[in-house]
């Protein structure tokens, strides 16, 4: 099989994920992610709101920006063959409920509290994660320029 290599936006939620970033990035670098780039910083609201804008009109978007912007977020580019659904799956569901049941060794279901307080972001799409990269670190090409040299993988 062909896996295209892959950039993915992860996030590391304010409050409780952060207490476990350590373990997170070592559990990220061990399942194969090359991290591309890395910031920590507070989400301004205007970036909150932007970067979850197709959930403007759910009763919990308020919620959800003041909990992104409540304090700093880890931000990384990770890359690896196929990562926007390897991250997902390393995430687990969004409910960290549902994730115990399903997927216990998640990030969710070991990190999250409740749905809303559910440790990790990770982009649904390629598509979805080049607008995530670009709203979050300004330039994609900054993101990028560290391919050099790597070539998509087969499998
Ligand atoms: O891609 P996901 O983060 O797994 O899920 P999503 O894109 O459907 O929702 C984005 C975030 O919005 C999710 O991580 C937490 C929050 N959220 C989703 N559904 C609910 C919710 N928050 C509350 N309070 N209630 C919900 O039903």
């Amino acid at each position: 099989f062909f896996f295209p290599r892959q950039n993915t936006l992860a996030l590391i939620k304010p409050n409780s994920a952060q207490e476990h970033k350590a373990e997170i990035l070592e559990e990220i670098k061990s399942k194969g992610f090359a991290i591309k780039n890395q910031q920590e910083k507070y989400l301004s609201e205007e970036v909150a709101e932007e970067f979850y804008k197709e959930h403007k009109d759910k009763p919990f978007f308020s919620q959800l920006v003041q909990f992104i912007c409540s304090g700093p977020c880890l931000q990384l580019v990770l890359s690896k063959e196929n990562a926007v659904e390897d991250w997902r799956m390393m995430m687990g569901p969004t409910d960290p409920n549902r994730a115990k049941e399903v997927s216990p060794d998640s990030l969710r279901a070991r990190f999250g509290s409740d749905i809303l307080h559910n440790a990790v972001h990770g982009s649904s799409s390629v598509e979805q994660s080049d607008r995530e990269i670009r709203l979050l670190f300004g330039d994609l090409s900054a993101a990028v320029t560290s391919t050099e040299g790597e070539e998509d993988g087969f499998v």
